[in-house]
């Protein structure tokens, strides 16, 4: 039996969230296993927050915080497994959040819309368009939402969505535990760390970082070391993995 204390029973109760939220359409088949490849890559990491993770958390709020126009953009597997704690980080980064899916349907997206509500978050909803330069469905947004955000939060994006709004000229932060995807190498600012995990942090920093810590934090931002430390944390780990 596992004592409810131990990261892999937080993973089993996980688990069959997901495949609660499967089941009624909220994750896709595809959301699973992108939930799979981001368990292998957490028990590589060893199921923490690393010390570079948490910079790129600190580094995350205070680019939410003191941005223009901030948005969160909210998919399956981001409302399933956080829709509190997006709920949360919304009200301690006064962002906007905003529903954007890979696989669209306009009931997934009301589904989506009806889960976070439920756990609080005022969700921006409204006509959609296709804005992003992008030839599938991945280029709906909204003009007043994503579209002209200066800052985007995507935890668990796609490499060709990323890639679409650096283009724009947006800064976008993601939450992905590989360090070696498009959307980690494409993004402004990675966050090597599990969405339930980072989500929390990103709030805590919210409230209280000082202004000064924020200037300084995004002013020595450094994706490639952000990623080149998840990387050797994860080769540390392996390398000690039979001691
Ligand atoms: O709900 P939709 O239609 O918008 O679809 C959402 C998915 C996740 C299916 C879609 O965006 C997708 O296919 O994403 P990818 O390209 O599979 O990328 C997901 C990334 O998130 C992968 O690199 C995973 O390792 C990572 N990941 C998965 N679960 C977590 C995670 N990272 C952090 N925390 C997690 N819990």
């Amino acid at each position: 039996m596992i004592p409810p204390s131990h990261p892999r029973y937080r993973s089993l109760i996980t688990r069959e969230r997901l495949a609660r939220c499967a089941q009624k359409g909220i994750v896709t088949p595809e959301g699973l296993a992108a939930h799979g490849r981001g368990e292998a890559f957490d028990y590589l990491i060893g199921e923490r927050t690393t010390d570079s993770a948490c910079i790129a958390e600190r580094t995350a709020a205070a680019l939410l915080k003191s941005a223009r126009h901030p948005v969160i953009s909210v998919n399956g597997n981001t409302a399933a497994l956080a829709a509190s704690e997006i709920s949360s980080l919304q009200k301690a980064s006064g962002a906007l959040v905003e529903v954007n899916l890979f696989h669209r349907t306009e009931k997934r997206v009301q589904q989506i819309e009806h889960l976070l509500c439920e756990a609080g978050a005022d969700v921006f909803s409204g006509e959609s368009e296709r804005l992003l330069p992008l030839h599938h469905d991945r280029a709906w947004c909204r003009r007043g939402g994503i579209f002209s955000a200066d800052v985007v939060l995507v935890p668990l994006e796609d490499g060709d969505r990323c890639e679409a709004l650096v283009g724009m000229g947006k800064t976008v932060v993601a939450i992905d535990l590989n360090p070696l995807s498009r959307t980690a190498r494409t993004a402004s600012l990675t966050i090597v760390d599990e969405l339930t995990r980072a989500l929390p942090q990103i709030t805590h920093a919210c409230y209280g970082l000082s202004k000064n810590e924020g200037i300084d934090l995004i002013a020595s931002l450094d994706n490639h070391y952000l990623l080149t430390d998840a990387i050797r944390e994860m080769t540390m780990r392996l390398s000690h993995a039979l001691d």
